[in-house]
């Protein structure tokens, strides 16, 4: 990875307000801010450059603010971390609000730093600063971000930084949100603030949960015949792991894991029910009926998986579930889900509570999980045809090293018999908030915190996320961050061709109209060519099986060798999605 380099050497004297809020980061050990430039905090940019000399953190250029929070979003992602960036004004900011969206509803940590005014009109530029000042800009993002402050002295931003580093690392971490007056960062200062000493302002880790609420969990889990475990929210540390699989081999319980959230858990173990999933399958809600105890581990959307179990029978589970999540709930967005019947209920995230259990379990054998697992659809192609599992297949062997893989994200039907999670960073999940156009970004963020782990950077996206996001990929190529980005290209919004297909069903209308406002064909766009002028190595459109396997092996030599490359494969979506109806739809109750 290349940061651009200063001439001479940097001025490391703390004299402007801005200088400030540039050494706070740096002291917060923030190693990255991404940004799109504008006027008002043309001084905070400045600090960066000639006062940090543009190190710790380091300017990462993005052609668009919504990249500039996707690629915090992928870093916090992959490290748990969060990064920061920088959005000019309001106008940036309001372009970088579906990103914060994403971020928000994933629960990921970042500094956004933000800028209006001058707020003294006396010093504000005719017409632009006028229109580039806001009253109370948090206003616009205040209801999906953690916490947010407009400081106006230099030792009120100390204050407020901290605030905000502690807020931000703090579980359920979140977005905050720090705006710079412009006429405050262009301040001379009389003195350096008093600043404070980080070992004292420390994130705290999340609470154990309560010793009672440990004990009626053990004793509901004892008496389980039939445990299901659903691993939620998890972090990416080694560490979690392997407790993650002791506690389910030692319940012998069977557990379920969500694709919205990184992989907390190896997928072609025995207990893993079913593939990771995004709405619950079919054989994943009759096992929620069936269960005699649940054990929800900060899952997202409890509360929807039991209404998607309930379609298919009644759930007479007693249920244990672990979240801080109501902390943030506020009534302005319903991203808390549905309310979910919980019988103990501990407040904090799952990580501890696994450990907890653990020890209150005490030894154990390992037992078999008491269903066995639901068996792979044998999925053959026509040799034609591209398949995803070709794609899988192909791309695994181009690796002697596949578990040092991460896929960044991934769209949909990833085949996960083919290539299954093995470790906590295999795969980082999705994207958080439904948001498309941010798999591009949200995989240079993932790339730039894999670049120097002895890992691959590996997307799989759509056709139409690509599209919206695509110019993220300049800012890989110009920083060389090495990514390797595949494309499931159907030619196709296809998500929203199943619900035109739907409604025309459900009003007896043509479903055969469904494609219509929805095709990206006549021309398609050339995938190749858009990752092209984005200075990366465009590879397609891939159209036939027999053409998998160079393409595959040219992307994967270039990503080996820290170059950035885009292949965009023309795969059709599969049959049984093809075929899917309203009656498919109204299966999952969606
Ligand atoms: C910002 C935004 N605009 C529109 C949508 C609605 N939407 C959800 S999925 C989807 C289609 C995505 O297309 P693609 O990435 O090609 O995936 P496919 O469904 O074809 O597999 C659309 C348009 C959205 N979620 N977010
Ligand atoms: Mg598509």
């Amino acid at each position: 990875m290349k940061l651009d380099r200063i001439e001479g050497k940097p001025d490391d004297k703390v004299a402007w307000g801005s200088d400030i809020a540039a050494q706070m980061l740096h002291r917060f050990g923030i190693p990255f801010i991404s940004l799109n430039p504008g006027a008002s905090y043309r001084g905070f940019h400045d600090s960066l450059v000639n006062h940090l000399g543009n190190e710790n953190p380091g300017i990462i250029l993005c052609l668009h603010e919504d990249h500039s929070v996707a690629i915090a979003h992928g870093y916090a992602k992959a490290t748990g971390e969060p990064m920061a960036c920088v959005l000019h004004s309001n106008v940036g900011l309001l372009h970088g609000m579906m990103g914060l969206f994403n971020a928000w509803c994933d629960r990921m940590p970042m500094i956004v730093l933000g800028a209006t005014g001058p707020v003294d009109s006396e010093k504000r530029r005719p017409w632009i600063d006028w229109i580039h000042t806001s009253r109370d800009q948090g206003a616009y993002i205040r209801s999906i971000i953690k916490w947010d402050d407009q400081p106006t002295s230099p030792q009120a931003l100390v204050e407020s930084m901290t605030r905000a580093n502690l807020a931000t690392r703090s579980a359920p971490t979140a977005p905050v949100y720090i705006c710079l007056d412009a006429g405050f960062q262009e301040s001379k200062l009389d003195k350096e603030p008093e600043w404070p000493d980080m070992n004292r302002f420390r994130p705290p880790a999340p609470p154990r949960p309560p010793k009672d609420a440990v004990d009626q969990a053990v004793a509901l889990l004892k008496n389980a015949q039939r445990p299901v475990i659903m691993y939620g929210r998890g972090s990416r540390n080694a560490a979690t792991w392997q407790p993650r699989i002791k506690l389910a081999e030692q319940l012998g319980a069977c557990v379920l894991t969500d694709l919205k959230q990184g992989g907390v858990f190896p997928s072609d173990h025995p207990a893993h029910y079913v593939p990771p999933f995004n709405v619950l399958t079919k054989p994943a809600r009759t096992l929620l009926t069936e269960a005699d105890v649940i054990l929800a581990l900060d899952w997202a959307d409890l509360g929807g998986a039991l209404r998607q179990a309930r379609n298919v029978g009644k759930v007479s589970a007693k249920i244990i579930s672990c979240t801080l999540d109501p902390t943030l709930h506020t009534g302005a967005n319903m991203e808390y889900q549905a309310l979910p019947t919980v019988d103990v209920l501990m407040a904090t995230t799952g990580d501890p509570v696994v450990a907890e259990l653990l020890e209150a379990l005490g030894p154990g054998a390992r037992k078999d999980p008491w269903k066995a697992r639901e068996p792979a659809k044998a999925k053959g192609g026509n040799g034609v045809a591209i398949t995803m599992e070709q794609i899988a297949s192909t791309l695994r062997a181009e690796f002697n090293d596949p578990d040092k893989v991460t896929f960044c994200t991934l769209g949909r039907g990833w085949p996960f018999d083919v290539w299954p999670i093995e470790n906590g960073m295999t795969y980082l999940g999705k994207d958080g908030g439904g948001g498309l156009g941010s798999g591009p970004g949200l995989s240079v963020g993932a790339a730039v915190a894999l670049h120097d782990q002895g890992r691959y950077a590996i997307s799989m996206l759509g056709d139409g996320d690509f599209c919206m996001g695509a110019t993220a990929i300049w800012t890989a190529a110009h920083h060389r961050i090495p990514l390797l980005v595949l494309i499931n290209n159907n030619r196709s919004y296809f998500n929203d061709e199943l619900h035109q297909d739907t409604v025309a069903r459900t009003r007896g209308r043509e479903p055969k109209n469904r494609w219509i406002g929805l095709r990206l064909e006549n021309p398609a766009p050339d995938i190749a060519k858009l990752a092209e002028a984005q200075g990366a190595v465009g590879i397609g459109p891939v159209t036939k099986a027999a053409d998998v396997k160079p393409a595959l092996e040219k992307g994967v030599a270039i990503l080996k060798k820290g170059g950035v490359c885009v292949i965009d494969f023309h795969v059709d979506p599969p049959v049984e999605r093809q075929e899917i109806s309203a009656l498919g739809h109204r299966e999952t109750g969606y």
